[in-house]
């Protein structure tokens, strides 16, 4: 397979201003008749020259043009294009029809069956296993569609955008039309068809209008939409009161199928998600899956916005819409729930999966300059580095400069397919500033590295900070970026001290500045500091970099207690931990004996014990970094030394906090019946936390304890957390638990997807452990939320099973990427970067976990999405 690059971007040959489909679904095959209005763009193509459009899978049995049909001289098709020669003119009307095979369709891409439904999943490219198309997200038309099928089986007929007409049909059959008028890409087609619930609501806007919201799930889950309706409106409601942005058609539609390679679809005006994210209801959903739901819901929503109505020119540019609206997505859940919790979650989650993708072998921009399979780019840096980029605008120009550009963004764009560039354009323009460096961002790979170097100068009473940034590894091009670096000094007090300039009065200065780093090194001095401070650098995580700094022990003990940049705080924490466990875990490769420094159990006793912070900081404060933050900073690794530092650490916690995480867990616990109020949730978040710390060392009393919370629980959360400690020892408490689960839930599947997931994370989880549960009658490959949480989180989150020193852990995944590679390339290419990092292992792990990776290059036929990742790892 040959790549497409970024470079040979060419406006499309013809310009498409109408379609009209009709869908009749069927059993056994579907039939699918388009007619499109095309009109050649003459900037690009010559007149007289053919119509090449897109197709995969597709069986062509009809093509005509302005009403004639063509001979087989007319038109000619090969796997994946057709070829419409002698046409009228520049512009015509084509109609052809195919016929497809949902019924047959694993890969989840383009039409195809869950659960008896039909339903569509076409970004990035599906749209062309559906019907002939210039499948490209620059092709922006109107749609309208006529969907007819069994009444009986599938009384609910959808599309995107208003429903005009409905009518019965011959033979038990009805139709249903659909009119979409604004004009879209062919990625944000959806139809869906089946037999499922309604759950109903309004919104009404803040021009007075009133929307339909339609949530709709499959009959036996109809009391777990309350959750979904409502994140719905309070989304709709931070849009127009933080954007300024409304709804723009009446109906606004969710449908949740269980079957979905990712997590939602932003379809106008007709979302399909993965069921994970909308069902909800508190014996079955945790806390965690409350805040997911409503942050995918949120995120769908916001792409109305940001990804419809101003879409991507070209895939390239995906960032443009994901990195924008993962970045909205955020600061809306931080508005509902906690600024500073949801921070520390989302740079956790950055550092263990994005920064690992930056300094693998696929390794990309947030705008990538070349891709095989499209579908591999959906990236931690596409989406989680984009929103960081995004977050960088908003640090450099403040909260109005940021809504001045999306303003004038809108103002400009609205209806187009654009650029990240035109983005950036728009934040410079409406703020007055040079934003050319800043396109850096979106230019170079890896994570770059931020040096800081303080010096306090006392008789001058003066502290002069030195900030160099330099090259990631990877990236032999890198040019200084546009860095803005929020800053802080604190006092002996613990509190923060002015940060005065030359002339400036110190007591009336800032306690905070952000510092915009543009070349290699730039320096800074601050004036009538009157006692040595500790400086606080990268507050907030205001830029995505690894921050370099010489500190002691007892500096991030200081800044771990005291920093008033409540980041900054717990990333303190994180340093320390960091320094110690990678110290222990050398001693641990050499065979050397392990003993923990008091001063870190004091340090995290303290921050247990400071009633100034809630259960949710708490709880963060005391998660040591995981096993992908910790290989990261190492070459050579050897997972086994890592894992056995990390155990000594939280056994040793475990023993020495004892008794306050007893205490805390006493009185953070909710009582009385389950209550979702944010003081509920941290009480939760801590108390769960403290468990599954006390219970690292195995003790009786705390196995009964969380047998008890267990049996007694009316809440997944607990629930789930008591389970969690359970199975991590071997013993009949292990058994009885999992059993009581699995009869309790075997017929839920969301919940059952926890009972694998939880098992396969656990400590005693071994490869012949993976393979019972493979074999397990309620394992399917054909269920993505299924795969993931046994194959996924075996490969991800269980690295003593997956990192098994005879390779068995990583012959296992191999294996199930072969099969899936048959049934779901999709699925297959992101369960196959678990072994991406190969080079970063020691022996013999790095020579294992290669070796899989080209026997499953060997494969006859390997899918592209494969092919791409694995030719990429081994290159
Ligand atoms: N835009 C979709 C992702 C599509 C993935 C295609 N493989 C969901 C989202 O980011 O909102
Ligand atoms: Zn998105």
């Amino acid at each position: 397979p040959q790549p497409k690059y970024r470079k040979d971007y060419q406006a499309p040959g013809f310009w498409i201003h109408e379609v009209e489909l009709w869908f009749d679904l069927g059993a056994d095959g579907t039939t699918v008749r388009s007619s499109i209005r095309f009109e050649r763009n003459a900037a690009v193509t010559e007149p007289g020259s053919p119509l090449v459009l897109m197709g995969e899978e597709l069986e062509t049995l009809r093509v005509s043009v302005d009403g004639k049909e063509l001979g087989a001289s007319g038109w000619s098709a090969t796997a994946t294009e057709l070829t419409v020669r002698d046409l009228p003119g520049d512009s015509f009307t084509l109609e052809t029809e195919v016929r497809i095979h949902p019924e047959s369709n694993t890969a989840l891409s383009g039409l195809y069956r869950s659960s008896g439904n039909f339903c569509t999943q076409c970004e990035a490219e599906g749209f062309r296993r559906i019907t002939w198309f210039l499948d490209r997200p620059d092709v922006m038309a109107t749609y309208r569609v006529t969907v007819t099928a069994d009444k009986t089986k599938y009384p609910m007929l959808l599309s995107n955008g208003n429903r005009i007409e409905e009518r019965e049909e011959e033979g038990g059959r009805h139709s249903v039309v659909w009119e979409d008028p604004f004009k879209k890409p062919s990625y944000l087609f959806a139809l869906v068809a089946g037999d499922l619930h309604c759950h109903r609501g309004t919104f009404e806007t803040m021009t007075g209008r009133t929307i339909d919201l339609e949530i709709y799930v499959e009959h036996k889950d109809a009391d777990k939409c309350d959750h979904a309706l409502g994140s719905l409106q309070r989304s709709m409601k931070w849009d127009e009161e933080t954007f300024g942005l409304e709804y723009d058609l009446d109906l606004y539609m969710i449908v949740a199928v269980s079957d979905f390679n990712m997590g939602a679809m932003e379809n106008k005006g007709l979302n399909v998600f993965n069921s994970k994210y909308v069902l909800a209801r508190t014996d079955t959903a945790s806390d965690a899956d409350f805040e997911a739901v409503e942050a995918v819901i949120a995120h769908e929503y916001f792409h109305n916005w940001t990804g419809n109505r101003v879409t991507c020119r070209d895939w390239f540019q995906l960032t443009l819409k994901e990195g924008l609206t993962v970045y909205r997505d955020a600061r809306f859940t931080a508005d509902k729930t906690s600024e500073a919790v949801k921070r520390i979650d989302d740079v956790q989650g950055l550092r263990a999966h994005q920064f690992a993708e930056d300094s693998g072998p696929m390794a990309h921009p947030i705008r990538p300059e070349q891709y095989i399979e499209m579908n591999n780019f959906y990236t931690s840096t596409v989406y989680e580095k984009g929103a960081e980029v995004i977050r960088m605008y908003e640090t450099l120009l403040g909260r109005d400069g940021f809504r001045k550009g999306m303003d004038l963004y809108f103002e400009r764009h609205d209806g187009q397919a654009v650029t990240c560039d035109d983005f950036r354009a728009a934040m410079a323009d409406a703020n007055g500033r040079d934003l050319d460096q800043f396109e850096r961002w979106y230019l170079q790979k890896g994570t770059p590295t931020l040096k800081a170097v303080g010096c306090y100068d006392e008789p001058n009473q003066t502290y002069t900070l030195e900030l160099t940034q330099s090259a990631p590894e990877n990236e032999p091009h890198f040019e200084p970026t546009h860095m803005p670096v929020s800053f802080g000094l604190v006092g002996p007090t613990g509190a923060d001290m002015g940060l005065a300039f030359e002339g400036e009065d110190a007591s009336k200065a800032p306690t905070n500045r952000v510092l915009e780093l543009r070349e290699m090194t730039q320096t800074w001095t601050f004036h009538g500091v009157c006692a040595r401070p500790v400086p606080s650098v990268l507050r907030g995580f205001s830029a995505p970099v690894n921050l370099e700094m010489e500190r002691s022990q007892e500096d991030l003990a200081f800044l771990f207690a005291h920093d008033s940049d409540s980041f900054n705080r717990w990333d303190a924490g994180q340093t320390l931990f960091k320094g110690v466990l990678l110290a222990l875990a050398d001693r641990a490769a050499k065979g050397e004996a392990l003993t923990l420094d008091p001063a870190v159990v004091e340090a995290v006793r303290n921050l247990l014990n400071d009633e100034s912070l809630d259960g949710s900081l708490k709880s963060q404060a005391m998660s040591l970094p995981g096993f992908s933050v910790l290989s990261q900073a190492r070459t050579h690794v050897n997972p086994a030394a890592l894992i056995e530092a990390r155990d000594f650490v939280i056994e040793t916690l475990s023993r020495e906090l004892r008794g306050d995480l007893l205490a805390q867990r006493k009185a953070a616990r909710p009582t009385g019946a389950y209550r979702a109020d944010k003081e509920s949730i941290h009480g939760r978040r801590l108390a769960n936390a403290a468990l599954g710390l006390l219970s690292a060392t195995g003790e009786d009393d705390i196995i009964e304890m969380a047998e008890e919370q267990f049996a007694a629980a009316d809440n997944m959360t607990d629930s789930q957390a008591a389970l969690g400690c359970l199975v991590q020892i071997p013993g009949s408490h292990r058994t009885q638990a999992l059993q009581a689960f699995y009869e309790r839930w075997s017929g839920d599947a969301l919940v059952m997807d926890k009972w694998f997931a939880i098992q396969a994370m656990s400590r005693p989880f071994d490869v012949a452990a993976y393979e019972l549960l493979r074999a397990h009658k309620n394992f399917t490959m054909e269920n993505p939320n299924r795969v993931r949480s046994l194959v996924g989180v075996f490969a991800m989150q269980n690295f003593r099973g997956f990192h098994a020193q005879d390779g068995s852990g990583y012959r296992a995944v191999a294996d199930a990427v072969l099969e899936l590679d048959s049934l779901n390339p999709q699925v297959a290419s992101r369960m196959v970067r678990a072994l991406n990092p190969w080079k970063q292992f020691a022996a013999p792990w790095s020579d294992l976990m290669k070796a899989q990776l080209e026997r499953i290059r060997e494969k006859k036929g390997l899918s592209k999405d494969v092919f791409e990742i694995v030719s990429s790892a081994l290159g």
